[in-house]
């Protein structure tokens, strides 16, 4: 009895192989195969589309980490040169400022001491201007484009007190009264992708 027993059990799990196999050489219909490929499809749309996606937000990161960058760059000069407006160590006591307007600022400063603010390297009196989505600087020889791409941009004045000087172009009583300078960009990256940068500058020699 014992001996037939998984001789029978062999046999059963024959047959069950066989009625798998014959299941399976039934293969897929056509509408499963259809089915099939619809699915697939829409799996290959989904990937493709999260890969293209994940790329061009990849590129609009990298170009406006770029644009970022170069901003700061420039903006680190503007700022380091609007710090030093009105450097005066031999007392001449001139105005710190030729023309104090929205989209335009001149600076002056005697950097090399000897009592004027007209000498060039280092530069002395510099203009910045917002022209045609331009930032441009002018130290006496002619303007020169320093950061391009440009929506809109900004100066504010601000007194002492942290007051904003909102009379522009500022009178000259009111260009004395300026402490510190505020410079807002709103620029754009070449596939148009908003960068902004908001930056208020103290004025050393207030
Ligand atoms: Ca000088
Ligand atoms: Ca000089």
């Amino acid at each position: 009895m014992r001996t037939s027993c998984p001789r029978d059990d062999e046999g059963m799990g024959m047959k069950k192989m066989n009625s798998m196999k014959q299941t399976d050489r039934r293969g897929l219909t056509f509408t499963e195969l259809m089915l099939a490929l619809a699915i697939f499809g829409v799996i290959m749309v989904v990937i493709f589309g999260f890969l293209s996606g994940a790329r061009n937000s990849y590129s609009d990161t990298r170009q406006r980490a770029q644009y970022q960058q170069s901003m700061r760059a420039v903006l680190s000069l503007v700022t380091r040169e609007i710090r030093s407006v009105g450097c005066d160590p031999a007392d001449v006591g001139f105005d710190n400022f030729g023309i104090a307007d929205d989209d335009r600022i001149s600076c002056r400063m005697d950097l090399n001491g000897d009592s004027d603010f007209t000498d060039l390297a280092p530069d002395e009196n510099i203009t910045y201007s917002f022209v045609g989505g331009n930032l441009t600087r002018n130290n006496g020889s002619g303007n020169q484009v320093i950061l391009r791409g440009i929506q809109n941009l900004t100066f504010t004045y601000f007194d002492a007190v942290g007051n904003e000087l909102t009379a522009v172009p500022l009178s000259i009583t009111n260009r004395a009264l300026v402490r510190y300078v505020g410079i807002n960009i709103d620029g754009e990256t070449a596939s148009g992708e908003p960068v902004t940068y908001t930056t208020r500058i103290a004025l050393r020699n207030g």
